[in-house]
Order: structure tokens, then C-alpha cells, then sequence
């Protein structure tokens, strides 16, 4: 057998075993195809520096990145394998065993897979050997004679084309729940008390500000999920319960028949840089969760509210926090204006203002359990993120863009945020000088960033430009740079650049 021949048999066997794996986890379960599970399970083990430098350098492409990264070791794996089997089948059985088991612990490891998922690793496992030493016998025969060269010639065109169709029928299958369909027929959202109008004055968006509500297509987006969970609306069952008088089970059409609220509310992720782009703003549509867990009677004693997504995902709130009348905290199933998008956590998702994404804005939520901090722990503080989750009071400079070279009159304007309390000012400073107070764009609530804007005079050269924000209460954003570990970054935003 040549090098060539021995490595395309190893290729071969593990693209089969994937390809079979994906069909089974069509009809089983998306997320039980092998590379998905692994994928999935190592995300939730990987530790949270390495999460951190991944969101940071790669943004939403992370889980791409993790998905090729995947794809090279198995590459390489195969090859291997391929090539050690020349003589004997065995390296490359072995390979296909160990990734099907792999496969299999993965599957068995996730929340959201049933019994029923580990079929799809298995059916990998078993195809992975039996393609892998079938190639190896059609590849072994002598080769100097052209009849046994067609056999692996054809044997090979074989696998490669049943590998394919079994990977796009897999996928097809997987599509069958047709999720977007599901939106389509949840229609309009109407809210009984809509938020009120955003005025025009909310935003410096002509000079460098975001706009002051965020496009959907353009909103922050930071999750676990290697494939987004793919739930229909009528498939929801929120249920209700733990430290509650009567536990509560309502399906979507019972959530969406209530009196809607809609507010405009902005939304931080903890993991957040000094500048960094993990804040949005969204008008969302829903049901205010402190009046459904007061329908279910909360118990003394209990502090934490956990919520669990349909992938198994959790978060813990405070639950003082989140029964705050004025909170807002709420069930959220619509976003500007249509239901919540896929990614975002359709069919519902919580949203408590004030509170980082982690301990609080569970997507997909599928339960809701009254319960104290003692007695469960959530994803990210078994990863040693801290239990109440605050948002600290942050501004950004998004104009002068750092290193850029303006020429004429500068205008430095950015955002600030400091939700639930509301910004009462922001100043900037320049090259060490005095302090300047900017000014603020109109301000729509307290639970929402707020714009800021200032003429600077400069002559020609480099300069530094530095801001701080100050709350409704009379903090200020702190100097000292505190890395976004374990509950959220601090410092001040600096800019250089350059007046021609
Ligand atoms: N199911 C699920 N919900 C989740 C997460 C997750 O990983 N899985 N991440 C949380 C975090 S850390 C943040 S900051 C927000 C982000 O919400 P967005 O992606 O809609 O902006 O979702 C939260 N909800
Ligand atoms: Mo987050």
C-alpha cells in the first residue's frame, strides 16, 4: 500500500464514521452528531482564560474557529492512523474506536441529549471500523495488478460519495424542525403597554455613536452553543417550581396571550474588555417575570432564581433583584419588534436589567427554579465567575477611533452605561490635562446606555484621550484596570490619535 493510499484510507474511515454519526443525529438529535458533542464538551470544559482569549481574538467566529480547529486535529489523527496501518489494520481500528467512544461520553455528558443520542457516536463508531478495515482489505491487495486497483479506486469513490449523502441528509433531517417557520407563525407581538418612543436626540450615531437601538443582525451575541438550539414555539413548556406554592407550566400561547410589556433595556456581557463591543440595546417584548413568580408564590427563605436552557445551560439570579418592583426583570419573547431571533433565544429567553448576560439573560429558557445559592451552583460561577453578576458603571470611546489621524474640529463621542442607576455625566480628559464634562444625549431610562459628546480643540500632533463615567448614585467609573474576571472589567477607556 502507498503512503498516499494509506493515508486517504485513514481520511476515508473517519469521514465516514462523522458522516454517519451526522445522519443518525438528524433523526436522534442535532446536537448528538459527534462533532457537535465534543465540540459542546469541551467548550463546557475548557477553562475560562482560554474561553476569554478565544471570545476576545476570534469574537462570534470562536466557535468556528473550534469547529476547524476540530477538523485539523481529526485531519491529522486520520492521516496518522492511516499510515501507521500499513501493515496491520489495527492503528487505524483503534483510532475509530476511540474517537467513537469519545463520541459516546460526550453524548452521555450533555443535559440536553437523551439515552437515545449516544446512537448517533455508536453508529460512528461501528461505521468508522467497519469502512476503515474494509478499505484497508480493498487497498491491500496486490497492486501491481489493475482489477484490485479498481476495487479501492471504486471502494474509496464509494465511501467519499456515501459519506457526503449521508452528511447532507443528516442535515436536512436535522433541519426538519423548521424553527423559522415557528417564528414566522408567532406573527406580531403586540404589546399591551408598548415603551415609549426613542427620541431622536438619544444617539450621536452621525458622529460615531451606535445607533441607541441596535439592529438585531447586529446585536452582541455570546453563548455556549456550537449549534444554536433549534426549539419551536409550540414545543415550549416553561415550567415553574422548586421554593413555590403552586408550580406553574405554561406553554408559549399562555406567555403570549398575557399582557405584554415592552422595554427598552441595554445589555452587557460580563466578559466586556474596557471598550470593548459586548453591550446592546434591544427593545424587548414580554411577560414581567416578577408577576409570574408571584402567581406561583414565592417561598421565604429562597434567594436565587435558576434558570436552565434547552441545551442545559444555567444561569443564577439574586432573586431580591429580580422581584424589585421596578426592576423591570421579564420573559422576554420578542425583539425589535419580531419574536426573539434564533440566536438571541427563541422562543424565550430572561432579560434582568441591571445584571451581566451570565447570571441572568438564560436564552432558550425551558425552566425556572425558586431556590437558594447554597443549594446550586450555575454554569459560569462553577468556573469561578461571581454569584450576583452587577453591572459596573463603564464608558467607551468610539470617535476618534484609536490611531486614526483627524484633520479640522475633533469630536470625541462614546457610551456609557451603569444599569439600573442611569449615567448622570461623563468626562473626558486629554493628554493628563484637567478633567471636561461632555454632553449627554437625551436619556431614555435608567436601564439603558446613554451617548456622550465633546468639541475638542487640539493642536497638531499625537494626543490621548481618556473618559470616566459617573452614576445616578455618585460613583465613578475607577481608574484602576481590573481584567473582566470574576465579575467585570474596570478601568478607564484611552484613545490615541493623531490631529494632522
Ligand atoms: N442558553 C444560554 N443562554 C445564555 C448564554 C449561554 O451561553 N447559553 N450566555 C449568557 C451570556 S454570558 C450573555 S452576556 C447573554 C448574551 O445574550 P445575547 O447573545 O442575546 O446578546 O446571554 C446569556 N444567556
Ligand atoms: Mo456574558
Amino acid at each position: 500500500m502507498t503512503r498516499l493510499t494509506a493515508a486517504l484510507v485513514g481520511i476515508l474511515g473517519v469521514a465516514a464514521a462523522l458522516a454517519a454519526g451526522h445522519l443518525v443525529a438528524g433523526v436522534v438529535g442535532p446536537s448528538a452528531s459527534p462533532l457537535y458533542a465534543v465540540g459542546n464538551t469541551a467548550i463546557d470544559f475548557t477553562p475560562s482564560f482560554l474561553k476569554d482569549f478565544a471570545v476576545r481574538t476570534f469574537g462570534t467566529y470562536d466557535k468556528l474557529v473550534l469547529l476547524l480547529g476540530m477538523g485539523v486535529v481529526l485531519l491529522v489523527a486520520a492521516v496518522v492512523a492511516g499510515l501507521l496501518s500499513r501493515r496491520t489494520p489495527l492503528p487505524g481500528t483503534v483510532l475509530a474506536v476511540a474517537l467513537g467512544l469519545l463520541g459516546v461520553a460526550a453524548v452521555l455528558y450533555r443535559p440536553d441529549l437523551g439515552q437515545l443520542g449516544v446512537l448517533a457516536p455508536v453508529a460512528s463508531l461501528v461505521v468508522g471500523v467497519v469502512v476503515f478495515r474494509w478499505l484497508h482489505a480493498a487497498a491491500s491487495r496486490p497492486t501491481s495488478e489493475n482489477p484490485s486497483r479498481r476495487t479501492f479506486l471504486i471502494a474509496s469513490g464509494a465511501t467519499a460519495v456515501g459519506a457526503g449523502l449521508a452528511g447532507v441528509i443528516g442535515q436536512a433531517a436535522a433541519g426538519r424542525v423548521d424553527v423559522e417557520a415557528s417564528r414566522r407563525a408567532v406573527g406580531e407581538l403586540k404589546p399591551t403597554t408598548p415603551a415609549p418612543a426613542v427620541p431622536a436626540g438619544a444617539d450621536f450615531a452621525a458622529e460615531g455613536t451606535p445607533a441607541f437601538i441596535t439592529p438585531n443582525k447586529d446585536f452582541y451575541r455570546v453563548d455556549t452553543a456550537l449549534a444554536v438550539p433549534r426549539m419551536r414555539a409550540e414545543d415550549l413548556v416553561l415550567r415553574v417550581h422548586g421554593m413555590v406554592d403552586r408550580e406553574l407550566n405554561l406553554r408559549y400561547d399562555d406567555l403570549r396571550r398575557r399582557d405584554l410589556v415592552e422595554r427598552t433595556i441595554t445589555m452587557t456581557c460580563v466578559s466586556n474588555e474596557v471598550g470593548g463591543p459586548y453591550v446592546s440595546t434591544a427593545n424587548f417584548v414580554g411577560v414581567p417575570l416578577r408577576d409570574v413568580l408571584r402567581e406561583a408564590g414565592v417561598r421565604s427563605g429562597a434567594d436565587q432564581l435558576f434558570s436552565t436552557s434547552v441545551d442545559g445551560w444555567t444561569a443564577g439570579s439574586p432573586l431580591d433583584v429580580v422581584m424589585e418592583e421596578d426592576r423591570g426583570a421579564m420573559i422576554a419573547l420578542g425583539m425589535n419588534g419580531e419574536p426573539l431571533p434564533v440566536e438571541h433565544g427563541f422562543p424565550a429567553r430572561l432579560v434582568v436589567p441591571g445584571l451581566y448576560g451570565y447570571v441572568s439573560a438564560t436564552k432558550w429558557v425551558v425552566d425556572i427554579e425558586v431556590t437558594t445559592f447554597a443549594a446550586k451552583r450555575a454554569y459560569w460561577l462553577e468556573r469561578g465567575w461571581g454569584e450576583r453578576g452587577p453591572i459596573k458603571v463603564m464608558s467607551r470611546i468610539d470617535s476618534p477611533v484609536g490611531l486614526s489621524t483627524v484633520s479640522g474640529r475633533v469630536v470625541a463621542t462614546g457610551v456609557a452605561w451603569a444599569q439600573p442607576t442611569g449615567i448622570s455625566k461623563v468626562e473626558v480628559r486629554v493628554d493628563n490635562g484637567p478633567w471636561r464634562t461632555t454632553t449627554l444625549s437625551e436619556g431614555v431610562n435608567d436601564s439603558t446606555w446613554r451617548m456622550w459628546r465633546v468639541e475638542l480643540d487640539l493642536p497638531s500632533g499625537g494626543h490621548t484621550v481618556e473618559s470616566r463615567a459617573t452614576d445616578k448614585s455618585g460613583s465613578t467609573q475607577p481608574q484602576a484596570r481590573v481584567a473582566p474576571i470574576p465579575d467585570g472589567a474596570t478601568g478607564w477607556h484611552s484613545i490615541f490619535f493623531t490631529v494632522a
